[in-house]
C-alpha cells in the first residue's frame, strides 16, 4: 500500500492521428502506473464528455491541452496523498469534485486516464499483475479464470470506412473452449480467407480505421455476412460450431430522428424500425451469428425489446451506444429487456470503478459484457484486456490489424502464458 506523489499527464497521439492523453501516477514508494485514453468515431451520445481544447489553431480544435491542465492541476492536487489502493474512494472523489452527470467539467477522458494509471500503480506496487489486483480490488477473487475469446472486426464500414457497408462492422467470434492462443490464431486464418475470397471476387482488400476490410462497391449488407461464412469454411473451421459471426450495426448512424427511420443506401431503402427488425429477422435462422449489437439506434429504446424477442434467445443483443457502459441505463435496460448483453469501453463510463460496475451486473445477471477497442482513437494501452480476464468477459471486441489493436490480442496470449496451469 502507498499513497499518491504525483499525478501528470502529457499529450500523445491516438490511431486517428488526433491527440488522446497519457497519465503517470508515481506512488510515494516510487512505484508508478501508466495509461492513456481512447475514444470512439461513432461515439454514443451520453459517453462521459471528452475534453477537447477547441482552440483551431492547434490540431483541428482536437487538442488535449485543457484535459491535461486539468489533470495536472485540480486532479493532482485532489488526489495528492490518497491512498492508491482505495480506487473506488479515488473515483467517487474525481466524480464528486467533477460534479456533473456526464463529466463535461473534468473531462471524462481526463477523469479515466487518471483512474486507470493509479490502478496500474497501485498493481505494480502490489506486484500483481494487473488483472490480478482488479479482481482483488472488486472482489473477484476465489473463482477461476476464464479468458475472453476474440470477437475480430473482419468487415467493415459506416463511419469507421467510406464507400463500404451501411452497418459498421462484420466480425468473426471463435466459438467452443480452446486456449487463447488457438482462438487468436483461427481467427488470423480466418482474416486471410476473407482477403482472399473478397480479392477472388475483385474488391481492394484496403484497411478502414479498425484494421479490417472495407470493400468498396459491395453489393448489399448481406453480403459481408455471406463472405464471412465462406472464409471459416475456407479456413477449414465449421460455421456454428468453432466459429460465428458478429455484427454491430452502429445503427444510432443509420437513424433520422426526425422521420424516425434508419437509412440503408446499400439497399436504397429507409426503413421504420419494425421494418427494420424484419428486415434483419430474415437473417436470424439463415446464419450462424453469435450476437448483434447496437442493431438499432440509441434513441429508439421502445423498439429494443422487440427485436429481442425476434431473436428469441438465439444469440445475445449487445447494446453499446444504448447503454454507454452507464450503470443507470444497463440497469434501465436489462429491466425493459431491451439488451441481453453490454459492450464495455471504459472511457464511456470514465472512470474504472464504474466500468467494472456495469460488468458486475452483466455477470450477476448472466449476461455477456464485451470489453472493445474504439474506432477512431485507439491507442497502445491494454487495460481492457486485463478487464475483461478480471471480470470474466465473454469475448473481447477487437480490429484484427495494426498495432494498437494486435497489442489486445498479444496481451490476452501473455495473460495466457502467464496463468500456465492455473487457469
Ligand atoms: C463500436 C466502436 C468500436 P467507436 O461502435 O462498437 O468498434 O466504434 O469506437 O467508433 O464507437
Ligand atoms: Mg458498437
Amino acid at each position: 500500500m502507498s499513497k499518491i506523489k504525483s499525478v501528470f499527464a502529457r499529450e500523445i497521439l491516438a490511431s486517428g492521428g488526433a491527440p488522446s492523453l497519457e497519465v503517470t501516477v508515481t506512488l510515494e514508494s516510487g512505484a508508478t502506473g501508466e495509461a492513456s485514453v481512447s475514444y470512439g468515431a461513432s461515439a454514443g451520445s451520453k459517453e462521459a464528455y471528452v475534453m477537447v481544447d477547441g482552440d483551431k489553431s492547434r490540431y483541428n480544435g482536437k487538442g488535449m491541452l485543457k484535459a491535461i491542465a486539468n489533470i495536472n492541476g485540480e486532479i493532482a492536487k485532489l488526489l495528492a496523498g490518497q491512498e492508491a489502493s482505495n480506487q473506488r474512494a479515488i473515483d467517487e472523489a474525481m466524480i464528486k469534485a467533477d460534479g456533473t452527470e456526464n463529466k463535461s467539467r473534468l473531462g471524462g477522458n481526463a477523469m479515466l486516464g487518471v483512474s486507470l494509471a493509479i490502478a496500474r500503480a497501485e498493481a505494480n506496487e502490489e506486484k500483481m499483475p494487473l488483472y490480478r489486483y482488479l479482481r482483488k480490488t472488486y472482489g473477484i477473487e476465489g473463482e477461476i479464470i476464464k479468458l475472453p475469446k476474440p470477437m475480430i472486426v473482419m468487415i467493415e464500414g459506416g463511419k469507421h470506412a467510406d464507400n463500404s457497408t451501411d452497418l459498421q462492422e462484420f466480425m468473426v467470434a471463435t466459438m467452443g473452449e480452446r486456449p487463447a492462443k488457438e482462438n487468436v490464431r483461427m481467427e488470423m486464418e480466418i482474416y486471410e480467407a476473407v482477403k482472399k475470397l473478397l480479392k477472388a471476387d475483385g474488391f481492394s482488400t484496403n484497411v478502414g480505421n479498425e484494421g479490417a476490410f472495407a470493400p468498396g462497391g459491395i453489393k448489399s449488407n448481406e453480403a459481408p455476412i455471406q463472405y464471412l461464412v465462406k472464409a471459416i469454411e475456407a479456413a477449414g473451421y465449421k460455421p456454428g460450431m468453432e466459429a460465428g459471426v458478429s455484427i454491430d450495426a452502429a445503427a444510432s448512424e443509420l437513424y433520422n430522428e426526425e422521420t424516425k427511420r434508419y437509412a440503408l443506401k446499400l439497399e436504397g431503402k429507409e426503413y421504420a424500425s419494425e421494418e427494420l427488425i424484419n428486415f434483419y429477422s430474415g437473417w436470424i435462422n439463415k446464419y450462424p451469428f453469435v450476437s448483434w449489437e447496437d442493431m438499432l439506434s440509441e434513441f429508439d429504446w421502445d423498439n429494443w425489446p422487440k427485436l429481442v424477442e425476434a431473436i428469441n434467445g438465439k444469440f445475445p443483443l449487445i447494446a453499446d451506444d444504448l447503454t454507454v457502459t452507464s450503470l443507470k441505463l444497463w440497469k434501465q435496460a436489462i429491466e425493459k429487456k431491451a439488451a441481453t448483453a453490454i459492450l464495455i469501453k471504459l472511457n464511456q463510463a470514465g472512470t474504472l470503478t464504474e466500468t467494472v460496475d456495469c460488468c458486475l451486473l452483466a455477470r450477476e445477471n448472466n449476461f455477456w459484457s464485451v470489453p472493445s477497442h474504439r474506432g477512431g482513437g485507439e491507442t497502445n494501452d491494454t487495460f481492457m484486456v486485463d478487464l475483461a480476464v478480471a471480470v470474466g468477459g465473454e469475448y473481447i471486441k477487437v480490429g484484427p490489424t495494426r498495432g494498437e489493436r494486435v497489442c489486445k490480442y498479444n496481451r490476452l496470449m501473455r495473460i495466457e502464458e502467464e496463468l500456465g496451469g492455473q487457469q
